[in-house]
């Protein structure tokens, strides 16, 4: 937004004199301020968001992540996680806008405390055969590609209880968002640890095959029943999908992960998607109010984010901020790719701020 675009009658464009600047010296005195001075940018024109399009290579941050198993003790760090970090954002630990992701590394037969928080977390699994988390008593194994969930409010904890390899999650939070509106609330177990159901991964049991169980029209919490969705069923329902339909001029072949019991998003501050690209396809450029955080699940492409080529393969990251222009491309002739995602459009959308646009011609 230039100065220019401003110096019309509707916007503030009061020029600065002496006398005026000894008016502001006197409000500042009074904790006060001229709404004039800052009108402008605190109402522009359309969203200017501080973050900026950040594309973080997975081959730079594993070994760093790596590094962190021998510098930290789990018990000590609480969780072990190299948390990626806008530049634009860096005060508020968030990745884009109000959006926090990090990567998480826990060795074999390591296990993390339970906790509770007021922020909502969700999980995407990057490497590594024996994740597991216990969230509310469900006890969710976890592998490459599986998504998983930890609403607000819901004890949880982790571990990994495979034999040689670490395991490498990603996190995303809305720990942003939970600090901006001053929400933040923090428990520990009073056992330290749950105790878990027998039936490990009951809720992917429970609502299986989009067939809805006896009962689930009870379920009355703000999130999804259904706690975490395994890579080969999500990947399959693409390629069915794929088959069915053209998909989405913006986004490929794309679908959202969802509450069974509302088919709204899984949790109420934050959605998720994966998304499949045809060998060779290129969406169409659109920007949409919310940001998202995407990882390259699968294959290797190319997104034009706010006029930024960023390249991406398999366990890239990378971000869309607010009202960016983006456009994705699979960059494999023979093979499709997949983006995982996850976003605010939950928050954008119950407050009426949602909003997209298309580019033209
Ligand atoms: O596991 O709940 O990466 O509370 C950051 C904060 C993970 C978690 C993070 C958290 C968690």
């Amino acid at each position: 937004m230039t100065t220019q675009d401003d110096n019309m009658l509707g916007r503030a464009r009061v020029s600065d004199t002496p006398e005026l600047e000894a008016y502001y010296g006197e409000l500042a005195t009074a904790e006060a301020g001229a709404l004039w001075t800052v009108a402008n940018r605190i109402e522009p024109w359309y969203p200017q968001p501080a973050s900026v399009p950040v594309l973080w290579r997975y081959a730079e941050l594993r070994p760093l992540v790596r590094k962190a198993l021998d510098l930290v003790k789990a018990e000590d760090a609480g969780r072990r996680v190299v948390m990626l970090v806008n530049p634009g954002r860096r005060e508020l630990s968030a990745a884009a806008g109000l959006l926090y992701t990090g990567l998480q590394i826990m060795g074999p037969g390591e296990s993390m405390t339970a906790h509770r928080h007021q922020a909502s977390a969700l999980r995407f699994v990057h490497e590594g055969t024996g994740a597991w988390t216990v969230v509310d008593g469900e006890k969710l194994r976890v592998g490459p590609g599986d998504f998983a969930i930890t609403p607000n409010g819901t004890w949880h904890e982790h571990g990994n209880e495979g034999t040689d390899e670490p395991v490498i999650w990603q996190d995303g939070l809305d720990i942003p968002l939970v600090n901006a509106l001053d929400a933040g609330f923090y428990e520990v177990h009073p056992d330290l640890y749950q105790q878990a159901r027998p039936v490990p991964n009951e809720s992917v049991l429970t609502y299986g095959g989009n067939l809805l169980p006896y009962g689930a029209e009870k379920w009355a919490r703000p999130y999804s029943p259904l706690l975490a969705w395994p890579w080969e069923r999500t990947y399959q329902a693409l390629r069915d999908l794929a088959e069915a339909t053209e998909g989405s001029p913006y986004d490929g072949v794309i679908m959202e992960y969802t509450n069974p019991v509302t088919g709204g998003s899984v949790m109420p501050t934050m959605g998720a998607h994966m998304q499949l690209l045809r060998p060779g396809q290129a969406t169409r450029a659109h920007r949409h109010t919310g940001s998202v955080v995407y990882t390259a699940a699968k294959g290797h492409g190319v997104s034009v984010v706010a006029g930024q080529r960023l390249e991406w393969t398999k366990g890239d990251i990378f971000c869309v901020p607010s009202w960016a222009w983006h456009e994705h491309a699979n960059l494999d002739e023979s093979e499709d790719a997949c983006l995982f995602s996850f976003n605010d459009f939950p928050v954008m959308r119950s407050l009426g701020f949602y909003r997209e646009e298309e580019q033209e011609g």
